[in-house]
């Protein structure tokens, strides 16, 4: 059920105005992070029951910590597949899937490994950080599904060289696809507008995406129940949940057609 806007601290001027800009845009991009799943049941990273306060990136989430105990690794993953098995995408991850079909060029970008934007119904979507539903073999560097949870074997091994696969996601210090992001800049850097959903803009080079829109002349838009380093540059800092802010916006937007 939507929240009322009476319920809701942000201004309901900032809510019709961003809605207005919608109205115009043709090209409109998104980037997501941790937050906007957070109201599915997955924890955020950073926050106060981040993953980062309970574990130590440098352990799990380097190519370091992989090589040296690539079953750690693999447990730690398997958790967390465990985790993603059983929630469900929310309002907000639903209405960026309608957003899909109502722009003509709209943009997905995420920073989220979940899977849950193309579980609401995305499919043109940018995962800069990988999946963690798809595995990658050290020593072919092919790239397989696998939606097994729990795996039968950890550390898992390639079926066809038998070598050490890894979990297809990017950790600190791993180059991002480099056609993935160039697309991304391209795509943030021609928008006229960029909503930055979810993410405490820390980690780059994503972090640096809402910086290039605004930099380009798009407007931007941050959603997240509190300040980043984003929201200096944003022309709108709407500070809320995103499965319900995304829903007023969307209900905004529709009413006009
Ligand atoms: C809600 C909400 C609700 C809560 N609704 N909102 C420049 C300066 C300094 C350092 C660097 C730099 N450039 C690069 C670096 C190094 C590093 C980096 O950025 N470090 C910083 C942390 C200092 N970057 C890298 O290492 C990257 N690689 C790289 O740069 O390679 C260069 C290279 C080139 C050539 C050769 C070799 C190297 C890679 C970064 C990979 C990040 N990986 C992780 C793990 C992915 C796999 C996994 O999940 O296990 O990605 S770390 C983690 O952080 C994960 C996330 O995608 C990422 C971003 O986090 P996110 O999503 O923003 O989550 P939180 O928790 O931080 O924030 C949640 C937000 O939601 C909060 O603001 C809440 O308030 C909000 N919220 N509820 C809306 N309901």
């Amino acid at each position: 059920m939507l929240l009322s806007l009476e319920e809701l601290t942000m201004e309901e001027h900032d809510l019709k105005a961003v809605a207005g800009l919608l109205r115009r845009a043709k090209r409109v991009a998104v980037l997501t992070g941790s937050g906007i799943s957070a109201e599915s049941g997955i924890p955020t990273f950073r926050g106060k029951d981040g993953l980062w306060r309970q574990f130590r990136a440098e352990d799990l989430a380097t190519p370091e910590a992989f090589e040296r105990d690539p079953a750690l690794v693999w447990e730690w993953y398997n958790w967390r597949r465990g985790l993603m098995s059983k929630v469900e995408p929310n309002p907000g991850h639903k209405v960026l899937a309608r957003w899909e079909r109502h722009f003509s060029q709209f943009a997905l970008i995420t920073q989220n490994i979940d899977g849950l934007h193309r579980r609401a119904g995305s499919e043109n979507i940018l995962e800069l950080h990988g999946n963690i539903w798809k595995l990658r073999c050290t020593k072919e560097d092919t790239v397989m599904d696998n939606f097994e949870y729990p795996l039968s074997e950890i550390p898992p091994r390639c079926p066809s060289c038998r070598a050490l696969l890894r979990p297809h996601v990017v950790w600190f210090g791993e180059p991002l696809d480099s056609t993935n992001l160039n697309k991304a800049f391209l795509l943030s850097s021609t928008c006229e507008v960029l909503f930055s959903v979810g993410t405490s803009a820390l980690v780059h080079p994503a972090a640096s995406l809402p910086l290039a829109a605004a930099e380009s002349g798009a407007k931007v838009v941050e959603i997240n129940p509190d300040s980043t380093p984003l929201t200096s540059y944003a022309d709108f800092s709407l500070r809320g949940k995103a499965g319900e802010i995304l829903p007023l916006i969307d209900q905004y937007l529709m009413m006009a057609h």
